[in-house]
């Protein structure tokens, strides 16, 4: 089994990376894990409190829920990862079904900050954009996908994101293995992962 970790900030191009590294395998070679779903159960609190929550913060994440979710699947067990909302800034409910394969990537912004979870990946990727680059991406992400307005994003972005980015993001850089620079979309780092991955598989 092969775990791997993608980590940087906000806008950064995670996500896409993802599918670009697991768009030709099939379901039961690799199962992806987004640091999205393990934000904390914030069912407690109303909507107007939930806003207020600092999302960009590793207390934020339930780790602990992420650290056996990932012992179970080295296992071999399947886990029921939570699903979540992002306009409702709070798990559905619902869970998405996630059965154990060869290749485990787990994504997302604070992932490297926490060294239970560094020690279980066996290649640790930090994708870097420039702060400007990242900001027009996620403006564009949230208000297009996220019922966001702009003065909305443009205000947590000076207040968390940049802050927190800064503090707490940035920083884990120095865990990583590869940095991928994607300012631009970039191929041939995609295709240096998906060649480790394949040989693995092999
Ligand atoms: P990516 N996030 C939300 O917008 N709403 C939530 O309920 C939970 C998280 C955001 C979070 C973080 N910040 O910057 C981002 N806020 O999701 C991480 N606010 O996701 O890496 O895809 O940008
Ligand atoms: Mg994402």
């Amino acid at each position: 089994m092969l775990i791997i970790g993608i980590a940087g900030g906000t806008g950064c191009g995670k996500t896409t990376v993802v599918n670009q590294i697991i768009n030709e395998l099939s379901d039961n070679e690799v199962c992806v894990i987004s640091q999205d779903s393990y934000y904390k159960d914030t069912s407690h609190l109303s909507y107007e409190e939930r806003t207020k929550i600092n999302f960009d913060h590793p207390k934020s994440i339930d780790f602990e829920l992420l650290v056996e979710h990932l012992r179970e699947l080295r296992k071999g067990n399947t886990i029921e990862q939570p699903n979540y909302s992002f306009v409702e800034h709070n798990r559905t409910g619902e869970t998405i079904t996630t059965r154990p394969s060869k290749v485990i990537i787990v994504e997302g912004i604070l992932i490297l900050t926490n060294p239970q979870i560094r020690e279980m990946f066996d290649i640790k990727i930090f994708v870097h954009a420039d702060s400007d680059e990242r900001l027009i991406r996620r403006l564009k992400r949230d208000i297009a996908e996220r019922g966001r307005d702009m003065q909305e994003v443009l205000d947590r972005y000076q207040t968390t994101l940049k802050p927190m980015h800064q503090q707490f993001i940035d920083p884990t850089k120095e865990f990583a293995d590869l940095i991928i620079p994607n300012n631009h979309y970039n191929t041939v780092a995609v295709d240096v992962v998906r060649s480790i991955i394949k040989e693995r598989l092999d």
